[in-house]
């Protein structure tokens, strides 16, 4: 049999089997010394002495290490407008590991009921769309349609610091499940954090994993040139560049840096790269 890890419950693991029929399972010992098995993970199960267990787990397509989560298909980028503020920093590290992964990325951007048109945030999320990248916008009481069609049929990681409101989000989307948010943690008078261990909730046909929140987010595993062609608005210049191995950063004929001059490219997006790039030439130069 062939299924899916969608939750972990200490030396439990939940599978969803390919007639959607979910069973509880528990890992060989063999298994979990060659490598222990995490949410996403596509496995195949044998029934011993009545007992569900994991022989042996697939190849992952892509493996992000925190939170430990497999196999998804896309990553939901979400970020507040405001409270905590809207950050392009955290952002752009968290579209250069999505593309690392090869994860498609999606950007949400919540509380958006919280800002007026005029608040200069609008920009910074405008330039992502002029980039290339997909942004949705939600708030209280706004229209979830949108992002339910977006998860349908897919297996869905939320990405976002403590705050964002990634609980919220799919609550609103899917009540019944109550998933504790910070305002309820605080009614209940307990601690900030909340969502504590990783696992796919069902929305209609698709599944989706809240997160932790990433902790660090480390771009030094990345290479320079992983870090260059996760920029999506570069590719439409990088051709015109004299250098096709173009690092675009003072190379002479360089087509993305005149794109940044006259602000077809944006340059606090630019910057950011800079700062990457020059993180990753540290220490690479440091072994
Ligand atoms: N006004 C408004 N508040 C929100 C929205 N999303 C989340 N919040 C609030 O922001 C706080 C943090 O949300 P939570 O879902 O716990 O964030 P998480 O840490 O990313 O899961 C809570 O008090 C939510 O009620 C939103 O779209 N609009
Ligand atoms: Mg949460
Ligand atoms: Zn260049």
């Amino acid at each position: 049999m062939q299924g899916r890890i969608i939750k972990l419950i200490s030396n439990q693991y939940e599978v969803l089997l390919e007639n959607q029929e979910i069973v509880k399972t528990i890992a060989s010992g063999k298994m979990r010394i060659i490598q222990s098995p995490r949410a996403g993970d596509i496995v195949t199960i044998e029934v011993r002495e009545g007992k569900h267990v994991i022989v042996e787990i697939k190849e992952r397509l892509n493996d992000l290490n925190r939170p430990p989560i497999a196999n998804v298909d896309q990553m939901l980028i979400v970020m507040s407008a405001v409270d905590p503020d809207f950050s392009v920093s955290l952002v752009d590290q968290m579209l250069v590991m999505a593309a690392y992964h090869n994860i498609d990325p999606i950007i949400i951007v919540t509380k958006d009921d919280l800002i007026d048109p005029s608040d200069p945030v609008n920009e910074d999320i405008n330039d992502y769309i002029k980039s290339g990248y997909q942004v949705i916008r939600s708030g209280k009481a706004y229209d979830t349609s949108e992002i339910e069609a977006l998860v349908a049929n897919k297996f869905t990681v939320l990405s976002g610091q403590s705050g964002a409101g990634k609980s919220t989000l799919l609550n609103r989307i899917n009540p019944e499940f109550e998933i504790r948010t910070q305002e309820t943690s605080k009614a209940l008078g307990r601690g900030k954090h909340t969502t504590r261990h990783v696992e796919f909730m069902p929305i209609g046909t698709g599944w989706v994993a809240d997160t932790p929140g990433f902790s660090k987010i480390d771009l030094t595993v990345l290479s320079k040139e992983d870090l260059r062609d996760s920029m999506l608005e570069f590719k439409k210049f990088s051709e015109g560049c004299r250098f096709r191995d173009c690092y675009h950063i003072n190379e002479p004929g360089c087509a993305v840096t005149k794109a940044v001059e006259n602000n077809e490219i944006p340059r606090k997006r630019y910057n950011n790269y800079l700062k990457h790039y020059n993180e990753i030439d540290d220490t690479r130069k440091r072994y």
